[in-house]
């Protein structure tokens, strides 16, 4: 566990930034820099470079020996930055307009140098806030269609396919994931994180033998399916926006995994800002429509991604069964089973795992949220046990609907 073979690191600081950004040759005066950390993220630091006479500036991403969220006492690899920066390099030869640029890489210090998107917001907030992005769900279903197609064994050579897998191993941050979204949550686990109020919804689905026997299986997908190169963390906190602008951030969770995972996590986070609306919109009207509006997002994204990923696999792909009549409506047909299954299993764990969402957290009305988390328990448990019978994408927005509503 953590550690890294090369002893030049160090952990940088607002004084040392400046070393990794010089050679760059970017700004005019180096000496001249504000540089501020500003990382509010679980793991890792963020630096924000501003030369004020230019208007030009970066951000310096830099992997600390360990997990920021729970200190020295977690060790994380360092080896997560190089991931994280290939993987922004791989997307880029895709949708280069839809992830930072990258414009330096330093394996030494774990950090990369990348385009500064201040001028854009985190999804969750701006979602949190009831703003609405038109493109969004154009712009993350050209992501997820055409970063998960270009890696996969639908478009790559046998040969190159395992050479990326051998590439994007990422044994402790898929560990991260098997433990918190698949594992602690369904069992008594002192990583989970809930209200004393909730505990017996939380032991009713620590007792309920269909609802493991069903996580158990997707668990088992997220460790063994290596279909593509997934994102690994694709929450609306790794998504940053303007009202044209879609960028993907922080894909350290990257590895060769199920395709599903990133659509699913993607949709689950849509639906735990749906709940969340119950508090953040107080006016009926307004909060109907915003709710509408995340599940036309969730119906949208699903229907470009499919019409994109099947126009790639008509006109680019590369397997002799890829023609064979009834393989392309099996592959989707499956796809949509799991995209519904991860969800349910990423919904549970925001609700009661140690990764909250703002969405829910932010309620300060207690009463509440103890109720849209006890609805998000059942709509995680839903999602997970009848994703069979969910076998179109508005089963998934009805399902929202209903069980948010009940
Ligand atoms: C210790 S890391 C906790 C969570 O933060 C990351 O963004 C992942 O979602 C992970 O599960
Ligand atoms: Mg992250």
């Amino acid at each position: 566990m953590g550690g890294h073979a090369n002893a030049g690191y160090h952990p940088l600081t607002t004084e040392t930034v400046v070393q990794v950004v010089a050679p760059l040759n970017h700004f005019a005066d180096v000496n001249q820099l504000e540089i501020k950390e500003i990382g509010d993220g679980n793991l890792n630091y963020v630096f924000h470079v501003v030369e004020p006479a230019t208007g030009k500036s970066l951000i310096v991403k830099q992997a600390l020996p360990y997990a920021k969220v729970v200190g020295e006492s977690w060790p994380l690899t360092l080896d997560r930055a190089r991931i994280e920066s290939e993987a922004l390099r791989r997307a880029a030869e895709y949708v280069p307009a839809l992830v930072p640029k990258v414009h330096h890489t330093d394996e030494r210090l774990a950090c990369t140098v990348m385009e500064d998107l201040s001028d854009h917001v985190i999804l969750r907030k701006g979602l949190i806030q009831g703003q609405v992005y038109p493109k969004l769900a154009e712009h993350i279903a050209t992501f997820l269609a055409q970063t998960l197609f270009h890696t996969s064994d639908f478009f790559l050579s046998p040969l190159d396919k395992k050479e990326q897998v051998r590439a994007f191993i990422n044994p402790e941050l898929c560990k991260i994931t098997e433990d918190l979204v698949f594992t602690d949550p369904f069992f008594n686990h002192e990583t989970n994180d809930f209200p004393e109020a909730l505990q017996s919804s939380v032991e009713a689905l620590w007792n309920d033998l269909e609802l493991k026997r069903e996580t158990a299986k997707l668990k088992h997908a997220f460790l063994t399916r290596a279909e593509a190169l997934v994102h690994g963390d694709l929450h609306t906190g790794s998504i940053f926006v303007t009202a044209d602008s879609t960028k993907v951030i922080d894909p350290e969770f990257a590895y060769y995994g199920p395709i599903a995972f990133d659509i699913g996590q993607f949709f689950a986070n849509l639906a735990l800002n749906y709940l969340s609306h119950f508090h953040h919109s107080p006016d009926p009207q307004q909060r109907r429509t915003f709710q509408e509006y995340l599940l036309e997002v969730i119906e949208e994204t699903w229907a470009r991604f499919k019409e994109q990923f099947s126009q790639l696999w008509q006109t680019k792909g590369q397997d002799v069964y890829m023609q064979v009549a009834g393989v392309e409506d099996d592959f989707f047909e499956r796809l949509l089973e799991d995209t519904i299954g991860f969800a349910g299993c990423e919904v549970i764990r925001r609700t009661i795992g140690l990764a909250h969402v703002a969405d829910l957290d932010s309620i300060s009305d207690e009463e509440t949220q103890l109720r849209l988390k006890d609805k998000a328990l059942t709509l995680g448990s839903v999602l997970i046990k009848q994703r069979r019978q969910l076998t179109r994408i508005t089963h998934l927005s009805e399902t929202i609907r209903g069980v948010a509503h009940a």
